[in-house]
Order: structure tokens, then sequence, then C-alpha cells
């Protein structure tokens, strides 16, 4: 096909396809569903030329869309403006391979566009690892029909991936694959374990939202020597990042970065990047960062949280971070959703506004989970007063006699070490209610 007419030869043509099935998804969703999709194929390298709408309430097993609309479709494929078509539903293989054949062109469903943007962002070995399992474990019940479909094409969507220098070999050579990259994964996962229990004591929190909501801006903005890569691109994170936060003397955070959710995210995806995704359920609590300039910011909300219990976390250790204030023009809009959401935090991190509320929420957050005791013990111990005074925050100092009465507070996660340690020393501490 000659690219002449294409202002950028290197990006591909795509036709995205929508399907309608009133009255439980209605014409105005699929519309924004299909936006999101045209941000997906632009981030994976393709410029959107045409969308197609098929209102119908009942899936065709064969085709997903009616028989009419694979001939529409078909005409202006042929046309010779488009490289390929991409279904924002779920094509089953006998789907994608019926609609290959007969439109003569690559042909993708929403799963195979994520995993094709994960594949060209993962930079980090354990993020390459985790999407070539992904895509391995797509690839392996279709494997006939990517045979077909990669003889036929060079380059572009669709094709690059480390899952498919496999595809020469057979489906045996796939399967060990897959056993080795589980194997290795769980050597990554086993020496994270033991690096996070280094962190054990300072309280975790991580940054999770919607993809492009402002993660990484966030993380850049409270610890700016975190530099983490931010673009308006659909996951420009794939790898998670930590970085101390220091909120207030003796009151540190150790905050993470992580990849982005999003709608109907592969369940595949979510499985292989359960050793990123670990860092979100070993936090103590998250802050959930909302894109409020989204027109769509209410389901996104809605995508996290199932998202967030799917991987099992808990609900009620969330901050809701509604971000990109800067872009709402309305203030009677701020307004509304200050009172519907009185216990979120409004900012905007490409401006810094409220950043500071940020961290005074977060401080209040670790702070609940903060208990006192207090100790007395003889002026000369002083290794352990010294070690109190590293390890907990000393409210108050007292002497009496020869003794000295120490009231400090700790985070509950450090308490087990610091109450063995004086109790090592001969002493019980006592609770302070
Ligand atoms: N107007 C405005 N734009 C923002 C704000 N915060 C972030 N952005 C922009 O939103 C885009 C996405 O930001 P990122 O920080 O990469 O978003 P992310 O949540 O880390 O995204 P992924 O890593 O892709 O999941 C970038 O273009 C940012 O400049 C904000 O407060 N206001
Ligand atoms: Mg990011």
């Amino acid at each position: 096909m000659d690219t002449f007419y294409s202002p950028d030869p290197a990006r591909e043509r795509a036709l995205l396809v929508g399907v309608s099935s009133s009255p439980e998804l209605n014409r105005t969703t699929v519309e924004e569903y299909l936006d999101e999709l045209a941000f997906l194929a632009d981030t994976a390298g393709a410029d959107v030329e045409a969308t197609i709408i098929q209102e119908r309430a009942v899936k065709d097993p064969a085709w997903l869309i009616g028989r009419g609309k694979v001939e529409e479709i078909s005409h202006i494929v042929k046309g010779g403006e488009i490289d390929l078509v991409v279904f924002d539903d779920d094509l089953s293989p006998v789907q994608a391979r019926n609609l290959e054949k007969v439109l003569e062109c690559k042909v993708l469903d929403r799963t195979e566009l994520i995993l094709q943007i994960f594949a060209l962002r993962a930079k980090s070995a354990q993020a390459k690892m985790q999407v070539e399992l992904a895509q391995l474990e797509y690839l392996l019940p279709r494997l006939t029909r990517m045979w077909t479909h990669l003889s036929k094409q060079k380059g572009g969507i669709g094709t690059k991936g480390p899952g498919e220098t496999q595809i020469e070999t057979d489906r045996r050579l796939v399967r060990k694959r897959i056993s080795q990259l589980k194997k290795k994964l769980d050597g990554v996962m086993l020496q994270h374990a033991t690096q996070t229990s280094d962190r054990r004591g300072t309280p975790r929190v991580a940054l999770v939202g919607y993809t492009n909501a402002g993660k990484s801006t966030l993380m850049n903005r409270l610890c700016p020597s975190a530099e983490a890569y931010a673009e308006n691109r659909l996951f420009a994170t794939l790898d998670t990042r930590t970085r101390r936060l220091e909120l207030k003397i003796n009151k540190t955070v150790l905050l993470s970065d992580t990849v982005g959710f999003i709608r109907k995210l592969p369940h595949h995806l979510v499985e292989c990047f359960r050793s990123t995704l670990d860092e979100v359920l070993q936090a103590d609590f998250l802050l959930h960062v909302i894109d409020i300039s989204h027109p769509g910011y209410e389901d996104q909300m809605q995508v996290v949280r199932r998202t967030l219990e799917e991987i099992g976390v808990k609900h009620n250790h969330i901050i809701e971070v509604f971000n990109k204030i800067d872009a709402v023009e309305d203030p009677a809009v701020l307004r509304g959703l200050r009172e519907k959401y009185p216990d979120a935090v409004f900012v905007s991190a490409v401006r810094g506004l409220n950043v500071q509320a940020l961290k005074d929420a977060v401080s209040d957050f670790v702070g609940r989970d903060y208990r006192e005791r207090s100790l007395r013990t003889h002026v000369s111990n002083y290794k352990l007063i010294g070690y109190l005074y590293d390890h907990a925050e000393v409210l108050e100092k007292r002497y009496v006699d020869e003794d000295v009465i120490l009231r400090y507070r700790a985070h509950v996660n450090s308490l087990q070490r610091i109450d063995a340690r004086v109790k090592s020393f001969g002493h019980e501490e006592q609770h302070v209610a």
C-alpha cells in the first residue's frame, strides 16, 4: 500500500470499531470508550482515520458485528486508507481469524493494543519479562491465527514485541518459555521481598490511579529527586519507583509510583504485573490520584476501585487526590466536587497547588497508626535512650531521682522492634492511652 497520503509514513492508519448494545451501553458511552481507544492507538503509533459504531444488542459469534458492517469496513479498508482495524470489544480467536480473512488487513482488539503498548513501553528487565509473559499467555490459544497473521506483514503495530520471536517455534516452546519466565519472576519477587523487609518500620504509601491521571507528576512534585517519567501518553510508567518523603521530623514515609489502570485492563496483565502491583498490596495506605479534568473521571474512579478490589486491596486505606484542578475552568464545578467529596484533597501536581495540604493529609493519616509509650530507665542506660531517640519520636523527657522517664511515639510498623529492644534491656514499656 502506498504511504504517499500519510503525513507520517512510520505511523499506521487505523479504523476503530465499537459496539453499542443499548440500553446497557449507550452510544455516548461507546463514543467515550472509542476516544480512549483512539488515545491508546495514538500511543501505540497509529493515526485514527475513522471510527465506526455498530448498534447491536447481540454480538455475532462469528464476526462480533453484523455481516453488513463487516462489508462496510472492508470497503473502507480496500479503499486504501487503512492499515489496521481495532475493535474495542474482545475478539474471540475465531472472530479475529474470520475478520482478518475478509478484511485482509491487521485486526486487533483492545487487549492486544494494550499489550502492544506495554511491550513498547517496558524498560526494566522485570517489566519486559512481565509483558512477554502476558503476551505469550494471550498468544497461546491463538497461535494458529497468529501464524498466518504474521507471515503476511512486516513491522507496525501488532508485530513487534518479545513474544513473537517464539511464534515460528511451536506451542511446546511457548509453554517452556512461559514456565521459564514465571520462574524468573518468582526470583524477582523473592529478591523484592528481601529488599522491602529492610525497609520495615517506615510506613509505605503507593500512588495509584487511572493511567494519565498524573501519578508520576505528583511523585516528582512530592519528591523532587524522584525524576519519574511523566508524559501525556497512556502507560508512561510501567515500573514502580520508591522514594523517601519527609513529612516532619521522625515522620517519613516511602512513596511509590505505580503502573496506571485502565478500563478492561487485560486479566493476563494484572496477573503478570503481580510483582509490580505487590507494592500496592504492601502499602500501608494508598493515594488514589484522579484526573478531574477528564469528563469520565467518575467512571475511571470506579475502574480503579474495582481493579484494586481484584488485586485484594482494603478500601479503608485510601486518600482520594483530585488532581489537575488548574484545568477545571468553572469554579462552581470545583465547589460542587468539594461538597460531594469532603474527604478528598484537591491539588494540581503540575502547578504545585495545594501540595502542602496533601502532605498534611498524609501526615494525619500516618499519624493514626502511631502509638505512644512511656519508659522509665536509669540515666546511665544511654544506649537504650539513644536507641529511642533514633527510632521513635520522643515527646517528653523527665528526671525522677536517678531515672529518666521518656514518653515517645512510633509507627505501629516499628513498635514491635522497639518493644523487643526495650525488653532486651530488662524493661517493660508502658502503653500510654
Ligand atoms: N493540567 C494539568 N496536567 C497535569 C497535572 N498533573 C499531570 N498532568 C499531565 O498529565 C499527563 C500525565 O501525567 P503523568 O504524571 O505521566 O500521569 P501518570 O498517572 O503517571 O500516567 P501513567 O504512568 O501513564 O499511568 C502529563 O502530560 C502531565 O503533564 C495537573 O495538575 N494539571
Ligand atoms: Mg506514570
